[in-house]
């Protein structure tokens, strides 16, 4: 499509975010209106051919697409609340991050007020903006988004549609960056155990990336059949025994003066998965306990 088709969008949000998003509408040919509670920050978007809105309610006027990125719900919400009717016909797509009851409360509002609504997820950092690999994750009705999938696309190359439900992206988000953390952490841990010992991180990297390659990632996918199954088998290694290495594991960062929380919470949900039955399953087994928290 020539740059002098593009769809025009507004840009609600100029913080990082908001900010990369509005200049890869600019850098793809979009028309681009963009509004932000603190003025100046669009300053720097009006001198690469954005229209700065004095007002949020001019700034909705401008496109039919309105793409928000501030802070959090509360503020989302603080900014469509003041506008009355006005957005009635326009479509919202909201990267602002949350959880999926707000992302469901949300599109709830739109939906009473007339507003086509997309909730989405960014997993990208806004460097990544506009790249093929910048990974976003939409919900909501399919047909707002195959009309503005075309628009979507100048943000983020791999952005994905996972169906109706608003709170489907945020719902992948906070899995991701949950997955993201406790893998950081249990790297973290590693590297205080064995810097207790004055090993620097950079002799133990090579060890850690193949165990990570080699070891910890193939068993991904394993894991992710036998959960949608709901059968554990140990493949050799039985979570009976491994909760005798990981014993081994909180002893040895006690005695190394090392925080032992994050230890002493696997061995204790490797304990209850043995209680419930599962000492000759595999690791997976540790999903029975943490999917029904109550037992
Ligand atoms: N930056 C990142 O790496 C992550 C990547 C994943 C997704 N997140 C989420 O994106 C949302 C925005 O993040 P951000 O990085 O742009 O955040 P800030 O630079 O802190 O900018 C915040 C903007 O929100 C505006 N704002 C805050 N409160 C209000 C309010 N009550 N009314 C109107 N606007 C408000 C703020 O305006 P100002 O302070 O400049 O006037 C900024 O535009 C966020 O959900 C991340 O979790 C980013």
């Amino acid at each position: 499509m020539g740059s002098e088709n593009r769809a025009p969008v507004t840009v609600v949000g100029l913080g990082s975010m908001g900010s990369a998003l509005a200049n890869a509408f600019l850098e793809k040919g979009h028309p681009t209106t963009v509004w932000n509670r603190s003025p100046e920050k669009a300053e720097a978007l009006v001198a690469k051919g954005a229209v700065s809105a004095a007002t949020v309610a001019e700034a909705i006027a401008a496109s039919k697409l309105v793409v928000v990125c501030v802070l959090d719900y509360r503020a989302m919400r603080e900014i469509v609340d003041s506008l009355g009717d006005a957005p009635a016909g326009r479509v919202i797509v909201n990267l602002t991050s949350g959880t999926p009851e707000e992302a469901r409360q949300t599109a709830a509002w739109a939906a009473e007020r007339g507003v086509g609504y997309l909730d989405g997820a960014i997993m990208a950092t806004p460097p990544m903006i506009g790249s093929e690999h910048a990974l976003i994750f939409y919900g909501g009705p399919k047909a707002v988004y195959d009309e503005h999938a075309s628009a979507l696309a100048s943000i983020a190359g791999a952005g994905t549609y996972l169906g109706e439900d608003a709170g489907l992206p945020s719902l992948y988000d906070v899995a991701l960056l949950g997955m993201m953390w406790t893998t950081w952490s249990g790297f973290m841990h590693s590297l205080a155990l064995v810097g207790s010992e004055k090993v620097k991180a950079e002799s133990f990297l090579p060890f850690a990336q193949l165990w990570f390659e080699h070891v910890v990632a193939p068993e991904i996918p394993k894991i992710a059949e036998q959960v949608d199954r709901g059968t554990y088998p140990d493949g050799g290694s039985a979570l009976g025994m491994q909760a005798v290495a990981v014993e081994h594991l909180v002893d040895a960062t006690r005695a190394q003066n090392v925080d032992v929380a994050l230890p002493e919470f696997l061995l204790d949900r490797a304990e209850r998965a043995i209680k419930q039955g599962h000492a000759g399953d595999g690791f997976a087994a540790i999903y029975e306990v943490l999917r029904k928290p109550q037992s």
